[in-house]
């Protein structure tokens, strides 16, 4: 049996979603904490890993795999324990229809909103000539971007308006979706629902006035349902930050209209 090694942020987005699949299956895997804030991900012995300077990235024996879902799907497919993905095309059809709108249109913004909260001002104060040095070390174009716009709190208001319209309409299309079944995409817990929950675990905090209990019933009862797995619990508890500690706003049984401020 080769090693795993799972080189990750914070239980939270990209990182948390082959975290999660690998404890779902019962996977043992060597947990390497790649500090974002510190800009690790772009150190020398990251990037022998990883050239592109992303995470997460897993290793499994001589493989080396990077993009989050990919590495979700490589993870059902290749270990045993409970099935993540349905037999059914249509469910699978389902999840990977919901996977690909998380990603590339749902995901990204709320992405620039914890960016611009979270990240920005989690490394600002620092000496600027060192967070220079560090932008110019950044492989990507385009995070080279993102994280000057998150220091500098440059994000346009057009840009914000456009992530906050697109998480108000992926709400609205969850808790559509979560009154028709237990389970987003399929009856059984997928990777759909693994993928969600990283994007949506603070929600009720983060977007007070679009989810809670009186206004996403569904929405609250899955979130809750996902935090009460065995597997959810060790993986945010391996959470380090302020940002996925938030995740415990889940234990309130009830939140009510205006109860977040
Ligand atoms: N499509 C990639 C995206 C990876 C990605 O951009 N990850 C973010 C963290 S969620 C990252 O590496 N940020 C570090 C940086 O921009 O420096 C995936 O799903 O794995």
């Amino acid at each position: 049996m080769h090693s795993v090694t799972l080189y990750h942020w914070e239980p939270n987005a990209n990182s948390g979603k082959p975290m999660l699949a690998l404890m779902e299956k019962g996977v043992a895997f060597h947990s390497h904490y790649v500090d974002m804030l510190s800009f690790d991900q772009h150190k020398p012995d990251y990037l022998a890993v990883n050239p592109q300077g992303t995470i997460p990235t897993m290793v499994h024996g001589e493989r080396v795999l990077t993009e989050s879902t990919a590495i979700m799907e490589y993870v059902d497919d290749t270990f045993g324990g409970p099935k993540l993905m349905p037999d059914d095309a249509r469910e699978r059809w389902r999840i990977r229809w919901w996977m690909k709108f998380m990603d590339q249109w749902l995901g990204p913004s709320f992405s620039m909103i914890g960016w611009k909260v979270f990240v920005g001002p989690a490394v600002r104060d620092r000496d600027p000539a060192e967070l220079q040095a560090a932008i110019d070390r950044i492989p990507l174009p385009e995070r080279r971007v993102a994280w000057r716009k998150a220091i500098s709190g440059e994000f346009g208001a057009e840009e914000l308006q456009e992530s906050q319209r697109r998480v108000a309409l992926g709400i609205r299309l969850l808790e559509q979706e979560l009154a028709r079944r237990p389970w987003l995409a399929s009856d059984q817990y997928s990777l759909a629902d693994i993928n969600g929950f990283n994007l949506a675990y603070a929600l009720p905090l983060a977007q007070p006035a679009l989810s809670n209990d009186e206004l996403t019933p569904n929405i609250m009862r899955w979130l809750r349902a996902i935090y009460a797995r065995p597997a959810t619990r060790a993986c945010w508890a391996l959470g380090r930050t302020s940002l996925v500690k938030r995740v415990t706003i889940l234990e309130q049984p009830h939140i009510g209209a205006g109860q977040v401020a």
